[in-house]
Parts: C-alpha cells; sequence; structure tokens
C-alpha cells in the first residue's frame, strides 16, 4: 500500500539524516574542529529537496535504498558546500542559513572554506568507495555526471555568471542560462543518479527524467525568487529580500511577482508533461514537483 506523500517525505528525511550522520567524518576525528564544522554545515536542516528526488527516482528505477542514499548524501554535501561558501564575505556575505548561524559565522572563514572544500571532495569519495550499481562504467558515468554538474559547466559556472550580473539588466535567455546551470544542474543530477542506482529504465526514459529535471530545476528557482520577496526571514531560515538589496537579476525583477508565478505554474504543467508515460509510477515525483513549486519556504 502506498504512504501518503507527507508521511513518505518524513520517513525519508528521518531515515536520510541517519544515513548522513554515518557518512560524515566524526566530530571527535582530527581534525576536529573542521569535522564539527561539517557536520554542522550538512547536519540538522535544509529541505533535502534533491534526495527526496533522488528516493522518488530510485524507485521508479527498482534501486536499492542504501545505494540511493549514497548517492543522494552526495549530491547533498556539494548543495551544501555550495551554500556555506555561496554565504561567505566573498560572495553572498550572509549570516543566517536554515535557521542558523552560517558557517563562517558560527566558526570562521578559513573554516568555512575548508569545510565546503572539504564536503565536496567527500561527495566524490562516497561515489567512488560505494557500489551504486551492477555496472562499473555507469558507476563512473555517474561519478562524471555529479562533476559536470557541480563544475564550472554547471553550478559553479551558473554562480560565476550569477555574480557578473550583479546590477545588470538580463535579458530572459540569459536569466535562464544561469539558473538551469546555478540551481537546475545539481537539481537534474539528483533526478539522474537517483536513478542510475536502478536498472529499471531505459534511455528514452531518462532523457524524460532528464526533461522533468530541467523543468522542474527552473521552477525551484523562479519559486525561490518569488520567495525571496514574499516570505519572511524565519520562515525561510534565511535572510529574505536579499535579491533585491544585492541588485540581483530575477524572475521576479524581470516579469514581476505575478509572471513569476505564471511562469512556475508553466514549468510546473509543462514538468509533469514529461512524466506522462511513467503513468502512476511516477506518482512520488508528481506529489514533490507539487511541492516545489508550492512550497512557502
Ligand atoms: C559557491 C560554487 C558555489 C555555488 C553556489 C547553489 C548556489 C551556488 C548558491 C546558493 C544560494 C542560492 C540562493 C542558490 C539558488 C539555489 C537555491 C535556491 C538554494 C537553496 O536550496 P534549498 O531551498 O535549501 O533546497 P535547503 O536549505 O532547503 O537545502
Amino acid at each position: 500500500m502506498r504512504v501518503d506523500f507527507q508521511s513518505w517525505i518524513s520517513a525519508h528525511q528521518v531515515r536520510f539524516e541517519d544515513a548522513l550522520s554515518g557518512l560524515l567524518p566524526r566530530a571527535e576525528v582530527v581534525p576536529q574542529r573542521l569535522h564539527e564544522a561539517m557536520r554542522y554545515a550538512v547536519l540538522d536542516g535544509g529541505k533535502r529537496v534533491r534526495p527526496l528526488l533522488a528516493f522518488a527516482t530510485g524507485e521508479l528505477a527498482g534501486a536499492d535504498e542504501a545505494r540511493v542514499d549514497v548517492a543522494a548524501a552526495a549530491v547533498e554535501l556539494i548543495h551544501a558546500y555550495s551554500l556555506v561558501h555561496d554565504d561567505m564575505p566573498c560572495m553572498d556575505d550572509d549570516v543566517l542559513r536554515r535557521g542558523k548561524p552560517t558557517c563562517h559565522v558560527q566558526y570562521d572563514e578559513a573554516t568555512a572554506l575548508l569545510v565546503g572544500d572539504s564536503l565536496q571532495a567527500l561527495a566524490f569519495q562516497l561515489l567512488a568507495e560505494h557500489r551504486l550499481c551492477e555496472d562499473a562504467v555507469r558507476q563512473l558515468e555517474m561519478i562524471k555526471l555529479l562533476a559536470v554538474a557541480s563544475g564550472s559547466r554547471g553550478m559553479a559556472g551558473g554562480q560565476a555568471i550569477d555574480l557578473a550580473s550583479v546590477g545588470k539588466a538580463l535579458t530572459l535567455p540569459e536569466l535562464e542560462f544561469m539558473h538551469i546551470h546555478k540551481t537546475g544542474a545539481l537539481i537534474r543530477a539528483a533526478i539522474l543518479l537517483g536513478a542510475h542506482c536502478g536498472s529499471r529504465l531505459g534511455s528514452v526514459q531518462m532523457e524524460k527524467l532528464d526533461h522533468f529535471g530541467k523543468l522542474i530545476g527552473l521552477a525551484f528557482q523562479v519559486v525561490d525568487d518569488v520567495l525571496d520577496c514574499e516570505a519572511d526571514t524565519a520562515t525561510l531560515g534565511k535572510t529574505a529580500g536579499k535579491d533585491a538589496d544585492n541588485d540581483k537579476p530575477t524572475y521576479v525583477s524581470l516579469l514581476g511577482i505575478q509572471g513569476a508565478r505564471e511562469m512556475a505554474h508553466r514549468l510546473h504543467r509543462e514538468a509533469q508533461v514529461a512524466l506522462t508515460e511513467f503513468g502512476d509510477e511516477a506518482q512520488r515525483l508528481r506529489e514533490l514537483a507539487n511541492f516545489i513549486v508550492l512550497r512557502k519556504f
């Protein structure tokens, strides 16, 4: 029997928190301060949207849950590293993340830099040292997939464009390009990595999932832009209104709140269409897409 969506989310979040805790170095191990700060940055916070997407596609592909935990942890470590570095004074210079002081505020800047570096390295260590699927060549492709999604042709590249676009008026295609890389690449990687842990899906179905990931990754960012204007700091767990304060081009600055909302709903509808051929099997992905577009934090 299928459990309801909220119970499914809660069960995965609880189990995943344990898995993450076991995969991170223990805080008592030397260098203790760095390990404590890595755990601070990763554990006890965040919606875990990317891991949840990986669990949903893992289920679709008939994957072993323990394998998906490792793939999802690798993605979440990259995500956590990006948040730690993004919050530093040389980038967004923020003091609040996931309802807690940011890593460089709680520790110091040098430690935060090393936390990000170490989380990134650990992500790839996990993908290399755990068996994720039966085919070794496919596992190598999974490692490459996350590397490309995180690097200069993915998230870090999108961040570089973001930093260079402060104070500029971007066109809609330019903004899309930036966010497909900065935010979308990792969301897409989570979706594909979860699916690669199983063996049930063929290349056409993987392409459909990739297309779904592209659309829902972009929708995630459009909603993030809206929430940055509309939600308060306590609800978001991070400083609200930062985009306008920093004079950053966003979907809201380009389309207005209503236009941005309409765009999110259009992307949502297109993402649902990409799942058509999966039928009921893709129900969790549909529910996650609804959650991403309707979320309030
Ligand atoms: C520093 C290489 C480097 C990249 C940074 C992802 C990113 C690029 C910066 C984070 C800041 C930001 C607002 C990015 C847009 C993506 C986004 C909305 C991140 C927040 O993701 P959530 O809402 O966060 O999933 P939680 O805390 O729930 O995990």
